[in-house]
Order: C-alpha cells, then structure tokens, then sequence
C-alpha cells in the first residue's frame, strides 16, 4: 500500500471527505414525507430545497441509498419517444441531464454516445420513420437511416443479410447517452442533504395514515411520523405502497435483467437497441458490455437472474456481434419494473389529499430522473401538476386518455 494513502488514513488530521452529513434522529413530524430513496425520490427532494426552500423533508427508505432500480438499470438516456407528450418530457429531462455535473459539482459521466434503435422488419421501418417525423417536429434530433449509414457509423456490427433478421435500416437518435447510474443518485442526494433534507435508509413504510380523504403521516419499522404531504417514488413496489394509501394502481411488476462482460477494449461508441432481437446494449467507459433483452415473461416481486434470460440474450448479442463468442459476462443482476397498460408513467395528484405519486416508470425510469424530481417537486409545493406531466396523470385510465409509448420500448414485452 502506498505509504501516503496508509498516512491519510491513520492521520486524524485528514478526515476521509462524507459525501453525506451523517445520519439524524428521525423525527416526530417533518412537512414532506417522501417514500423512496431512489434517483427520483433524491432529486425530487433536491428540487423542493433548492426552488422552494422545502427543507424539512425526510426520504424514507427501506434499503440503502438508490439501491432499488437507480443500482439496476442500464442508464440509457434518450428523448427519441414516439408520443409528442412523451418526446417534449424527456427532451427536457436530457436538458437538465446536461447541466447536472457543473450543476452538483460532481461528474455523472454523461457521455453522448448516438443511439441506434434496428429495424428488421417493414413495420419496425415504419414506427422508426414515424418516430423520427414526431422528434423532429418537437426539434429532437433523430433521423431514419439505411444499413450503409449503419455501417460508417458502427463497423463492428454484422449488417450482411445472411442472418436470421437482416438489418433494414434504424432510427439514429445523435444526442443519445449514458450516465453513471449511482453518481446522479449521489449528486441529488448530497444536495439535498447539505440544504437540510434527511435521508432515512433501512426505513421501512409500513403503513400510510389518512383522515378524512388527506394524508396525515406514514407508520414505519422506526414509529410513526406526521407530515403534511406524502410523495411515493417507490419503482417496483408501486401498487403496494399505493395500495397502504387505499389506492388501486394499474399497474403490473414485472422483472427486467441485465448483465456486463468482462471489459473489453473500446470498439463501441453508440447504443444499439433492437427490439426484434430483444437486445439493448452500450459499452461503460470501463469497456464492459452492458446488455440487457426483453423483460420476464410474467409479473412477479423478484430480483433473481435467469439461465434462460441470459442464454437468450446473448444468442440474439452474437447475431449482431458474432466475434464476441469467447467473452465471459461478469455479472447478472434484475430491477422491477412496473408497467402501465399504455407504457407511460402515472405522476401527480391522486384522490388522497396531499398524497402524490411518481410510478409506472416501467423500463425507461432513469433518464427521467431530472424532469421527474423537478415536475414532482412543483406539485408537491405547489398542489398541483405542471402542464408537462399533466398528459401522465392517474385519471387517464377512467378517461380514456391513454398515452400509448409502446412504440418507442427499448425493451421487448
Ligand atoms: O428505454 O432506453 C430505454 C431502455 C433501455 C433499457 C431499458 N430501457
């Protein structure tokens, strides 16, 4: 061991730097309860202290910090959607990804990367040209393009037509990109804390308190606390903690896994998605392989990885890139994910006074950590919901107002 690091860390002169003040009493009452300590419950609650002064707010949570789907997704960031309600949401999110560095003083690793989403049939070709015409009418870029453009852009990847689905063309998403996952959730985090939020980890809800249709606190592992207002930012446990609140979500939680490989030298700059092939996969600028294919077969509350999926995977990861046949995966890992019947989020107010809600985030919850922190924390301060995610809104299922996003899935169903 170097015998400068082995100083530091004898010396009490230098006290290894917290990214976090240490933990507090949880208290009786706060003002805003927010359940969840996820990337959308930590930037939601960065959001109230910085724009509003909302301060005394504790975020609950019943594991570590950002442990839950913020460890375990693949942290694509793109705003290539197919609805306009959708395309104009996480073109904002991807604004604010952008500041986020300078923003926390502390680097999330953006890297834009251009992301590819493959067509291998007639009517993939036609939901990219429609999806490339809405993002270009919203002033995101994105472009239908044919597999020699394909090729100049990304060499490695097999175009020849001898292949079970030849590739026909892809929609090109330019401004496409990865973060590190866990730094955004860190940089929300120590934003937050360092205005005065709390953040309870290994605080588990157990209960939500209601008087009168207006939320009044949360039971937890660690007592009861009071509060004025109550945000659920839970992704993968939504209808259950929805359902403490008396609130029947329509929502199903279905497992999605993921792997890396061992890393390997650069040779992939973009995101390549193919959705006939079910495979989602970018190269970390460790060089690893972070891949990922269609969600389980079946709803279910489970973290477990699977032969099967990674036996399928990689079948349809060797159709596109066959020299990859002796590299080793490293590790397999599942998040939840919690569907909506049209593949949009559920955001906003819900019948409960004071009661708000963040869910039905579903396989693409990440990159809208940003615009969800900000949209939520205006309608936790202000009671009621900012135009953009008024589209998203519970009531839309006894409305008949559905925001049908399918299309625009990274992931296969
Ligand atoms: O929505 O881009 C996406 C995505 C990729 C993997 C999971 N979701």
């Amino acid at each position: 061991m170097p015998l400068g690091l082995l100083k530091y860390g004898l010396s009490s002169k230098y006290p290894a730097r917290r990214h976090f003040p240490p933990a507090k009493d949880l208290k009786r009452s706060y003002d805003v309860v927010i359940i969840g300590g996820g990337g959308h419950g930590l930037a939601a609650a960065y959001y109230l202290a910085r724009d509003y002064g909302i301060t005394n707010v504790a975020v609950l949570d019943k594991g570590y910090l950002a442990g839950g789907n913020t460890a375990r997704n693949t942290a694509i960031i793109r705003s290539n959607y197919l609805t306009p309600e959708g395309v104009r949401f996480y073109e904002e999110s991807m604004r604010l990804y952008r500041e986020l560095s300078e923003e926390f003083s502390y680097n999330i690793l953006y890297s834009v990367r251009g992301h590819f989403t493959l067509a291998h049939t007639d009517a993939a070709m036609r939901t990219s040209r429609w999806r490339a015409e809405v993002n270009k009418h919203l002033g995101v870029d994105s472009e239908l393009i044919y597999p020699d453009d394909i090729r100049k852009l990304c060499p490695s990847m097999n175009l020849s037509d001898d292949v079970r689905y030849p590739i026909l063309g892809a929609l090109y998403h330019p401004p496409g990109a990865i973060a590190r996952h866990d730094a955004v959730a860190w940089g929300y985090a120590a934003g937050a804390a360092r205005r005065g939020v709390e953040i309870h980890q290994m605080t588990e809800v157990t209960g939500i308190l209601t008087e009168n249709g207006r939320v009044k606190g949360v039971e937890t592992n660690r007592g009861t606390i009071h509060c004025n207002k109550v945000l659920q930012a839970v992704a993968g446990s939504s209808s259950l903690v929805g359902k403490m609140a008396g609130l029947r979500l329509p929502i199903r939680t279905i497992p999605l896994q993921a792997c890396v490989s061992v890393p390997l030298k650069p040779f992939l700059d973009q995101i390549v998605v193919s959705g006939s092939l079910h495979v989602y996969v970018s190269q970390s600028s460790r060089g690893e392989l972070v891949m990922g294919g269609s969600t389980d077969p079946y709803a279910l509350y489970s973290t477990r990885s699977t032969l099967d999926f990674k036996e399928s995977l990689l079948g349809h990861m060797l159709e596109l890139f066959p020299f990859l046949g002796e590299v080793s995966v490293l590790r397999q890992w599942a998040g939840m994910t919690d569907m909506t019947p049209d593949f949009s989020p559920v955001m906003g107010l819900t019948p409960i006074e004071n009661y708000y809600i963040d869910s039905g985030w579903g396989t693409w919850g990440f990159k809208a950590t940003p615009i969800c922190g900000r949209t939520m924390a205006d309608t936790v301060a202000t009671g009621v919901a900012p135009k953009l995610i008024e589209p998203f809104r519970l009531s839309r299922f006894d409305e008949f107002a559905q925001v049908g996003e399918k299309g625009a899935a990274s992931v296969g169903h």
